[in-house]
């Protein structure tokens, strides 16, 4: 029995990535330190793996970016519009041009990037079109394969498969009906001259990813999976063909892949509460019955996106029924890595008691090890790890840390009323209205003001200790004096206090609500040279104390105007987090959405009248499947009316999203029954209006007419031409509202102020224009 897995984080530790990569970026260092960096990265990613037992290693899934961006460069499929990149051989020629598709140039914008699956990985979209072609350019590839053979590792490359490939790009037209599957046949000979390029390079195996094959598919991809496997299988010489899917159960793609004619496959073994991926996977195994026989199975039982250690014993009785099904096992990680923190050993500051529960990237790779001894030798053989887990699992079980009966008693005794917002849209927008007594076409912003260099100086100085609570505290109440200052010198309604005390919108609550842990270096690539750090729901939750109250009342004092209470929902909460495998995820939205109850009604008698929950990440943990998803958004909707429903009509409640494509749960937006939402539009021409008002979205609407995304000012002509197509597509004038896209956490005072005028300004304009025409 061998032990392996899919893929491996990249940044090294201290994210030595990041820095290598932003240096380079700089012009402080030149292309072949970053290369030199990158070997270096690789080979310390190999020794962790030799370090733990593993023979068989992945190659290829290091990247100074993106895998897919890696993969489009493989193909040779960059789009014609970066035709004066150098495709040069030559390394450096090769990083220049992953860096100019990833970010842009002068006069290219850079290829679009979107979530990989349901994970919190994004990757860069391909563009491909009827005239895109395809070319082997594996120079780079070898290489690595290369550098693992001299280390006296069995290089198992990895390559996002064709399928896949495809499916997750887009065509290179907008607008255009083109769908890149169309050109697969087109791609499979590309695929096998690299089968043979990789086999003449001493690859005996290469993994190639399908994890489209976990997502609804219809027979036509099923067929088209059979067709392209065959082809390659037929290529005469070549490594062993290994197909990975992951991210979830088989379905009826598991027939189909257990026919292939391939040497090898990876499934999804992973367990977690409420999804029943590993039964669903086995059922599927059994069910195949011979087909598997004589094939390499990597049993994916130790999960690749939880940080909480693998129940062995359990993971055990999973491979020993598998064993005679298949001609040869490996016990393998659901997924990559990639998703995981890199290493618990590096925490300094979580008890030890706590830590013996968890397992980041280098500790799965000990289990994936443990497991395959025990499976190969008997129990017997892990005694040691067995008990350790065991004893792990006991003191969590009755750790006080995680399960606190009085929250429980809370969620239990949690009403239908609970859940529902007194007074009707209408009746709440008058009583609000006089409350408030905005002018028509309010004008606000997201939240966030631009996070200067000077304070996140003065956050780094009160991490080292170089600055104590106090002279740090001064220093935010000075920038939040300064951010409400400028607000009201602009013109704007309805203000907010900027949020200069906040490191990340997760992050910042997470530190203070029980229940949750935090890391000091359990950072995870998003995407890029871009990490974050997502706490761990490791108990029940409950909040100790008020969090922001103090902030948004201080704030309030200081302006005549509305300033906004902000918070982070509890979908998003969730979403960004890693979660229990003990509780299903709806009960720790729940839960979360209590405590963030009790800080919305401490805010609204501290007299802030609006308060805004953030939920960003509403739409994008929408299930892969289907089937899964009317349940997902019940509770993720119940969670957030938990939250927000207990306030008097007179309170204002706001919410944002930070996309345009919800046509999917427009159904959820509604019954979430926010009385204003703000959403990213100006990049979609004001589309999503369009949908909300075809839906009789009764709610005040502030479709973002700033693209925050970018750089550029936008025009008082432009602003006003938004405005004016929200309120031709049918948008109320007394529900429409002014404001960006999205935070303005990311951008700079330069490009903020000229921009807040001219939103100012253009709804100045559009509410005199509707005085006359009234
Ligand atoms: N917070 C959290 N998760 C997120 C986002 C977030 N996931 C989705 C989306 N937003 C990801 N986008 C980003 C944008 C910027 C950064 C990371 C993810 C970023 N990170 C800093 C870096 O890598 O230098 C580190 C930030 C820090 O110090 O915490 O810039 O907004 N939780
Ligand atoms: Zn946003």
């Amino acid at each position: 029995v061998g032990a392996t897995v899919l893929g491996y984080p990249r940044q090294g530790r201290g994210r030595r990535l990041k820095k290598a990569v932003e240096s380079h970026w700089k012009g402080r260092t030149g292309a072949d330190e970053l290369l030199a960096t990158g070997a270096d990265l690789r080979r310390e990613r190999w020794q962790d793996m030799a370090d733990a037992g593993l023979s068989e290693v992945p190659v290829g899934d290091f990247s100074y970016y993106d895998h897919v961006l890696d993969t489009t460069l493989l193909l040779g499929a960059a789009p014609a519009r970066f035709d004066e990149l150098p495709t040069g051989g030559s390394p450096a020629d090769r990083l220049a041009t992953v860096f100019a598709l990833a970010r842009g140039t002068t006069d290219q914008p850079p290829l679009e990037m979107t979530k990989w699956f349901d994970t919190n990985y994004h990757y860069l979209v391909p563009e491909i079109g009827p005239g895109t072609t395809f070319t082997l350019h594996a120079a780079d590839l070898l290489a690595q394969v290369a550098e693992a053979r001299a280390l006296g590792l069995d290089p198992r490359p990895v390559v996002v498969g064709p399928l896949t490939y495809l499916s997750l790009a887009k065509a290179d037209e907008p607008g255009s009906d083109f769908d890149p599957l169309t050109l697969l046949d087109a791609l499979v000979p590309v695929y096998a001259e690299l089968l043979g390029a990789l086999a003449a390079a001493g690859a005996t195996w290469v993994q190639l990813d399908e994890p489209v094959l976990v997502l609804d598919q219809p027979v036509e991809v099923l067929d088209a999976l059979t067709r392209t496997y065959t082809a390659l299988a037929a290529v005469p010489t070549r490594p062993r063909l290994l197909v990975a899917s992951y991210f979830g159960p088989l379905g009826e793609a598991a027939p189909v892949l257990a026919a292939l004619p391939v040497e090898g496959l990876a499934v999804d073994l992973s367990t977690a509460p409420g999804a029943d991926t590993r039964g669903a996977t086995l059922t599927a195994l059994h069910a195949a019955g011979p087909d598997l026989a004589g094939k390499r199975l990597l049993a994916g039982v130790v999960d690749g996106r939880s940080v909480w250690r693998t129940d062995l014993q359990p993971a055990l009785d999973v491979l020993a029924g598998l064993r005679p099904l298949v001609g040869s096992l490996d016990v393998a990680t659901s997924c990559s890595l990639l998703h995981l923190p890199l290493d618990l050993t590096t925490e300094t500051s979580i008890d030890p008691e706590v830590a013996s529960w968890l397992a980041f990237a280098r500790q799965k790779l000990d289990e994936v090890v443990v497991l395959a001894t025990g499976a190969e030798h008997g129990p017997e053989a892990v005694a040691g790890p067995l008990a350790e887990v065991a004893a792990a699992r006991a003191s969590r079980q009755a750790s006080p840390l995680v399960v606190r009966p009085a929250v429980r008693d809370r969620v239990t005794a949690v009403g239908g009323a609970d859940t529902r917002r007194a007074g009707t849209a209408e009746g709440r927008r008058r009583r609000q209205q006089e409350r408030l007594g905005l002018p028509l076409l309010p004008t606000t912003t997201i939240g966030s003001f631009p996070q200067t260099d000077e304070l996140r100086r003065a956050r780094a100085a009160l991490r080292r200790g170089e600055l104590d609570e106090t002279a740090y505290d001064t220093a935010m109440r000075a920038e939040v004096d300064r951010v409400l200052t400028l607000q009201t010198e602009l013109g704007l309604d309805v203000l907010v206090h900027g949020e200069p005390e906040r490191n990340d919108m997760v992050q910042y609550f997470a530190e203070q609500l029980d229940g949750f842990l935090t890391t000091e270096d359990g950072w995870v690539q998003s995407y890029g040279s871009r990490y974050v750090r997502p706490p761990i729901v490791v108990g029940d939750v409950e909040r100790p104390a008020p969090m922001t109250v103090g902030w948004s009342s201080w704030a309030q004092q200081r302006s005549e105007q509305p300033v906004k209470g902000m918070l982070t929902g509890p979908v998003t909460m969730l979403a960004w987090s890693f979660g229990r495998d003990d509780l299903p995820a709806a009960d720790t939205a729940a839960q979360v959405a209590l405590a963030l109850r009790e800080e919305v009604l401490d805010l609204e008698r501290a007299g802030i009248a609006v308060i805004q929950v953030d939920e960003p990440a509403l739409r994008e943990t929408l299930p892969l499947r289907r089937a899964e998803r009317p349940g997902y958004l019940a509770w993720a909707v119940r969670a957030f009316a938990l939250t927000t429903a207990g306030v008097g009509e007179d309170t204002q409640v706001h919410t944002h999203m930070c996309y345009a494509e919800f046509g999917e749960i427009l159904d959820a937006i509604i019954a979430m029954d926010a009385d204003v939402i703000s959403l990213e539009a100006a990049r979609s021409r004001m589309e999503v209006v369009d949908d909300l008002v075809r839906a009789d979205y009764p709610h005040g609407v502030g479709p973002g007419v700033w693209d925050i995304h970018s750089p550029r000012v936008p025009t008082v002509e432009e602003v006003v031409e938004s405005l004016e197509l929200a309120l031709r597509g049918g948008v109320p004038a007394e529900r429409l509202w002014v404001n960006p896209d999205c935070g303005l956490k990311t951008r700079g005072y330069a490009e903020v102020e000229p921009s807040l005028r001219v939103l100012v300004e253009a709804a100045g304009i559009v509410r005199r224009r509707l005085a006359t025409t009234v």
